[in-house]
């Protein structure tokens, strides 16, 4: 299998801004067609036009591991205020402080998006990534081709079958798989896009509708992780390791 990442950026006043990015594990006879479809998606992005595109396509080398796939809830929400209300009550219960909920919000709604996630302890709210402007990039991730087609049917039942829920919740999934990690919040970067998640192996992937207002242009993703957690291995594994998820 082979691993595919792109990612699309800008830069204006000597500083790279990021456009769009996506990553998966494809059979080989796929390379063109995920090669094509990303060039697309970095060139029509609403973020606007990228300056730069760069796609890396790598052979998986390592036996990937297995993960299980999150089970999907959408809820009901009509604003960003009741969002963060929902979002702050859901992740009290698994252990995750005020504070960090704060710390996350801070990052998610800056106007200097990241690439990648932050990671932030669930307790002090302290931020861990080395990296505060890159972040960490969760890639090597993917589904076979029998289970993607379930994936589907299942997401069609309930109306959501587009590539961006698929890539959401694989990536989404991948993240929870790791002993470490207890929960994520993520609001799309792309100003169209308004529904957001929060996702743990607690309580599953649950949509959040309304997360953000149209033409908001903030967004990214944040990890709360253990206290006390290794980080490098923690980051190893997300960015290196790969996993499929059936
Ligand atoms: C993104 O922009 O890629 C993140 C999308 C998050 C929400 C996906 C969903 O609709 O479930």
């Amino acid at each position: 299998m082979i691993s595919i990442r792109m990612r699309a950026s800008k830069t204006k006043n000597r500083r790279e801004h990021h456009i769009s990015g996506a990553e998966g594990i494809y059979e080989k006879s796929a390379i063109s067609k995920i090669v094509k479809a990303y060039t697309e998606r970095a060139l029509n992005h609403p973020r606007g036009k990228p300056d730069k595109i760069v796609i890396s396509i790598e052979d998986v080398k390592q036996k990937p591991k297995k993960a299980g796939i999150l089970p999907v809830k959408n809820l009901k929400c009509s604003s960003s205020d009741e969002a963060r209300n929902i979002i702050s009550q859901a992740l009290a219960n698994v252990g995750v402080s005020k504070r960090a909920v704060k710390n996350a919000f801070r990052i998610l709604t800056s106007t200097k998006t990241m690439r990648g996630a932050s990671l932030i302890l669930q307790e002090s709210g302290t931020r861990m990534e080395p990296d505060k402007e890159r972040g960490v990039r969760v890639s090597r991730l993917g589904i076979k081709k029998p289970d993607e087609k379930k994936l589907s049917k299942m997401l069609s039942r309930i109306k959501i079958n587009t590539d961006t829920v698929k890539e959401a919740l694989l990536l989404a999934s991948k993240t929870a798989s790791y002993p470490d990690i207890i929960a994520e919040i993520c609001i799309s970067d792309d100003p169209d896009y308004t529904t957001g998640y929060i996702s743990s192996k607690e309580f599953g992937y649950l949509r959040i509708p309304n997360i953000k207002n149209r033409g908001e242009m903030h967004g990214g993703r944040v990890f709360f992780v253990k206290e006390g957690v290794n980080i490098k291995m923690m980051i190893d594994y997300l960015e290196k390791i790969p996993v499929i998820m059936a």
